[in-house]
């Protein structure tokens, strides 16, 4: 139905075909025919004449009758829009086509402005060109594997490098967008970043292209990371503050435990940065804000990992007690999940009213949830002297040690919390809900002195189980892969989430596993790359399907289910460690084109960073509208860890880092092993 207002339409009024006026107008043509005859020729010719010379002078006159005529009309509709404008409106005159400014990708002014109004604005600054990159990102992917070059290459064109510009008090940065990449988000920090690290670094020489490109200096990379981290931090701030994560793109936030989770997560990730401003107004916001005393149900694992993980390590990186009280509080009220019949917990705590409850429709509790909770309630223990949560925990993992069902050190999926044995049994993964368990064995170790074998026994088992029953390559390249079984089955798909692995066979053969797990783990990174790489957006999928047999001489397919990023950090995870322990620079390069890809993907430009729905579309990466908190909690910190120069900044000589990555101290040799009550 149209609106009372709206009239698209021409308004005819005929004439009745009875009407008098019609025979009128007849007679009133037959008289005036009468007089012009009665009219001497010479009084005709003159009448012509004058009509003649007044026909010549109009077209004559014409255009600029039309031109003023125009004018007018245009003014008209200028003020209108001033005068809209003026009152917060803008109106769309008839037949408007907006013009995209150049860069701006066609289908931009279909998004509604409440969900990008800075898209729409007429006063939006028109977008430079972008910088001239060596390998510009649409030539990223498939068939052939991509051998891709330093991003520190990039190269500025003369001219183009000034997206930083002062206003006119020289104060404040007054931004320049660069491009857009798809409908929702802006690049607006590739450039700018060079600039601003123009201003701290020396010059360095591009010999390859020096022919046509000035020389580019290297790009700050730790500053890179930083500036992440303040934009993700703006958004976090300005919309979610207090809240579990933040909706970057609809600039409002969601709860999950109504924890604060993300600003939990983030606290010694600000520390690490040497963001103290930061820090200090989210440590207030933990001093007066933060009570567990809430009616909530939390997920045991989540909670363990994210707040009790980061409270523990922020409190050993400040030493502040305010955080080691506020971890004792969560680690209490978590304790209800073990009064379960096996002692296996279940996974919802309600740490108001100290109860506890499997999910609804099972008695399961996953394998990663429950074996992956132990390095925090250990160290909790240690801190406190109270051996109530080493007790229970340590429980598990003897408990799994002995257990029945797993298939060469690999374990099912699934545990019971009355049975306390395996269920769902044939199925077996290195990714979501097995993960963690792999990883916690062989860090628990380290934790506690390298003392406990049976932690180190299952973990030797697990990687050759992983090397007999998972492992395959790609066709054509070779790609070194994790698989799943089922059933005896490989279906050869891989998790991101497995991209912890090279880290963590890595990690154990720095600390004298056999040399082997470091050849494995060089394979697996090169393929975690390319997970990257060969993806329109240089991000990884969630899941990618390899090729055993390539038809299409692709290594690697995504289901278009799978082909989601929710900014993890598995794969800059295992890049640190790589990178810590060969020195071999491609791996801080890799991770540098990760950082890229986010800020080209996945920033948005109020603040914040948001997952995608589609790593394969530069055009339209569908952004989803949440960043995750292990975004500042995991993947910034790894990030920074894998650009500083300082190797004593979280030695992992000193530390371990819980699946959450949050660094928890190795046992000082004194203290090493089990607690008193189990050695
Ligand atoms: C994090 O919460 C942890 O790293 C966990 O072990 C796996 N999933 C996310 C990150 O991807």
């Amino acid at each position: 139905m149209y609106s009372p207002q709206r009239k698209d339409f021409v308004s005819l009024t005929l004439g009745d075909q009875h009407s008098h006026n019609y025979t009128n107008g007849k007679h009133r043509r037959q008289s005036c025919w009468r007089k012009w005859k009665q009219l001497s020729r010479l009084q005709r010719s003159l009448i012509l004449f004058l009509l003649a010379f007044l026909f010549i002078c109009g077209i004559l006159s014409y255009p600029s009758l039309t031109e003023q005529w125009r004018g007018l009309t245009d003014r008209s509709l200028k003020e209108d829009w001033v005068e809209m404008d003026n009152q917060g409106l803008r109106p769309i005159p008839p037949g408007f086509v907006p013009k995209l400014p150049p860069g701006v990708v066609p289908g931009v002014q279909d998004i509604p402005p409440e969900v990008m109004p800075e898209i729409q604005r007429p006063s939006i600054p028109l977008l430079p060109k972008p910088p001239a990159m060596r390998k510009p990102p649409s030539k990223r992917g498939p068939p052939a594997l991509q051998k891709r070059g330093k991003v520190s290459d990039w190269q500025v064109k003369d001219g183009e490098e000034a997206t930083i510009k002062r206003d006119e008090d020289g104060g404040k940065e007054a931004k320049t967008l660069i491009s857009w990449r798809g409908a929702m988000i802006e690049a607006e920090q590739g450039t700018e970043l060079q600039s601003t690290a123009h201003e701290k670094e020396g010059t360095v020489a591009d010999a390859e292209d020096s022919a046509n490109l000035k020389p580019v200096k290297a790009v700050d990379r730790v500053e890179a990371v930083r500036e992440a981290f303040r934009h993700a931090w703006k958004g976090y701030k300005a919309f979610a503050w207090g809240h579990d994560e933040l909706k970057p793109i609809s600039k409002t936030h969601g709860e999950w435990f109504g924890l604060g989770l993300t600003l939990i997560d983030a606290l010694d990730t600000m520390w690490i940065l040497g963001l103290k401003d930061e820090f200090a107004e989210a440590k207030k916001w933990v001093e007066t804000e933060l009570s567990f005393s809430k009616n909530v149900d939390v997920n045991l694992f989540e909670s363990t990992i994210r707040v009790l993980g980061g409270l523990l390590s922020t409190y050993h990186l400040t030493e502040d007690t305010l955080f080691l009280d506020k971890a004792k509080d969560i680690g209490s009220r978590l304790m209800p999940a073990f009064k379960t019949p096996s002692k296996i917990p279940y996974s919802d705590v309600n740490i108001g009213k100290g109860t506890a409850h499997p999910p609804r429709w099972t008695t399961d509790s996953t394998v990663a949830e429950v074996t992956s909770i132990q390095l925090e309630f250990r160290e909790l223990s240690r801190l406190t002297k109270d051996p109530q949560y080493q007790v229970l925990y340590f429980f598990i993992i003897v408990n799994v040690h002995g257990l029945e069902g797993k298939r060469d050190g690999l374990v099912p999926m699934f545990i019971n919390t009355n049975s306390g044995k395996f269920t769902r049994r044939g199925a077996f993964t290195l990714g979501a809900r097995a993960d963690s368990y792999y990883e916690y064995l062989l860090k628990q170790w380290l934790q506690g002195g390298k003392k406990e074998t049976e932690l180190l026994e299952d973990y030797l088992q697990a990687i050759e189980g992983v090397r007999k029953n998972l492992l395959r390559q790609t066709s054509p390249s070779k790609l070194t892969f994790v698989g799943e079984l089922s059933n005896g089955r490989l279906n050869p798909k891989m998790d991101h989430l497995v991209c912890f692995l090279p880290g963590t066979l890595a990690l154990g053969a720095h600390n004298g596993l056999p040399a082997d797990h470091m050849e494995l783990a060089l394979q697996l990174m090169e393929t975690c790359h390319q997970m990257y790489a060969q993806m329109e957006t240089g991000l990884s999928p969630e899941i990618a399907h390899f090729n055993l047999q390539s038809s299409n001489g692709r290594d690697i397919d995504v289901k278009p289910a799978d082909r989601h990023n929710l900014l993890r950090p598995e794969t800059v995870e295992s890049l640190l460690y790589m990178y810590r322990f060969t020195n071999d620079s491609k791996y801080r390069d890799w991770g540098w084109d990760i950082l890229q890809n986010f800020n080209k993907y996945t920033r948005v430009p109020s603040g914040g960073y948001t997952s995608i729905g589609n790593v394969r579309d530069p055009l339209n990466p569908a952004p989803r509208d949440k960043m995750e908190s292990f975004f500042l909690g995991e993947t910034l910190k790894y990030l920074f860890l894998l650009f500083s120069d300082d190797n004593e900044l979280i030695s992992l000589d000193k530390y371990v880092f819980n699946t959450e990555a949050h660094p928890l101290p190795i046992w000082p040799s004194t203290l090493s092993g089990r607690s008193p009550e189990l050695s």
